[in-house]
């Protein structure tokens, strides 16, 4: 393929654009907009080494302590004896997107099919769209850190950590410019709010707090077909953020309540408060969440280079829907 078609152009399934069929026949693709990097890409992107310094992005995998979202706390037993000559780890209960995560295509499906056939994902099925395909594949590119949190303090209108403070799509563009950046085909876009280092600093009773249901908000993309539109037309091959939903937190909370009532009674709107629908089973843009994006961040703004080499193993795990991204920066 020589050039991408925009979102105006892409074409449509169940009424809204998908990028399946743009990679492979039908039936036949499961990395989406991961085939965007290609050997080349990931040429060019070793050439961002200079100083080898490494950051790695997973956080740690006990916070956030509780889980959001009603995702269940895992145990961590280390067996044999503490006499013994070994030792392994055994976790109970492990939600793969309990911390850090890749969501996979599985994670999130989209209903303009009316709950029949498998479309939406070019013809696999759902099953068989597990994160293990992209763990074989492996991801390396080129990664440009969009720092929104620092942007919007040096704006004089900080994010609010725990208010549904919604980016506005466009601002990623403001941002990168501000930062003299400039996006490529291809590129994975790290997208900083600083949620993390916030979470990090609040007492345990607010933690708790947090994770009581119906509780969360969180600042995040705008919600609606304008974000999928955005995203797409940037052309990169994944998206990873450090705020727990990529985009702003609870869906709905940014719309009039009828609305809210009209997109919930009608679930092929959903994308309009909750566009994980459109981002993930009909653009194929892998969505990353819970990132730790502080050191790679301060780094960038003391140096003022916001692009560096990128790698991320996910877990080979069959018919996986989400993983860790035990991702990379190297600079
Ligand atoms: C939910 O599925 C609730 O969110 P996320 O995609 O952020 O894991």
């Amino acid at each position: 393929m020589t050039a991408l078609p925009s979102y105006r152009d892409l074409p449509r399934r169940g009424g809204l654009p998908a990028s399946w069929g743009l990679w492979g026949p039908e039936g036949s693709d499961t990395l989406g907009c991961l085939n965007l990097l290609t050997p080349e890409r990931a040429v060019a992107a070793s050439a961002l080494v200079r100083r080898g310094a490494v950051f790695a992005l997973n956080w740690s995998m006990g916070l956030p302590d509780p889980p959001l979202f009603g995702r269940q706390p895992f145990t961590h037993e280390v067996t044999g004896a503490a006499t013994g000559t070994s030792h392994d780890d055994v976790l109970h209960g492990w939600n793969t997107q309990s911390s850090s995560q890749w969501d996979g295509f599985r994670h999130i499906r989209n209903h303009a099919d009316h709950g029949v056939g498998t479309g939406h994902y070019g013809g696999v099925p759902d099953e068989e769209h597990g994160i293990d395909h992209w763990a074989r594949r492996g991801i390396v590119g080129r990664a440009v850190l969009c720092d929104i949190g620092r942007w919007r303090e040096q704006q004089g209108r900080p994010l609010q950590y725990d208010e549904s403070d919604p980016i506005e799509p466009a601002e990623l563009a403001e941002c990168l410019a501000a930062q003299g950046t400039t996006l490529q085909v291809g590129d994975i876009l790290l997208m900083r709010t600083g949620w993390v280092g916030w979470y990090e600093q609040l007492p345990l009773d607010r933690r708790a707090a947090l994770a009581e249901p119906g509780a969360l908000r969180t600042p995040g993309l705008r919600s609606g077909e304008q974000l999928a539109e955005v995203l797409w037309d940037l052309h990169i091959a994944a998206i990873g953020c450090d705020n727990p939903a990529v985009e702003v937190w609870p869906p709905g909370s940014l719309v009039d309540a009828d609305h809210e009532a009209a997109v919930r009674a009608d679930r092929t709107r959903l994308h309009e408060i909750f566009t994980h629908t459109v981002l993930l089973p009909m653009l194929g843009i892998p969505l990353g969440e819970m990132w730790d994006l502080e050191a790679l961040a301060a780094d960038c703004a003391a140096d003022g280079r916001y692009e560096c080499m990128f790698t991320s193993a996910p877990l080979n795990l069959p018919h996986g829907v989400a993983s860790p991204p035990n991702a990379l920066a190297i600079k």
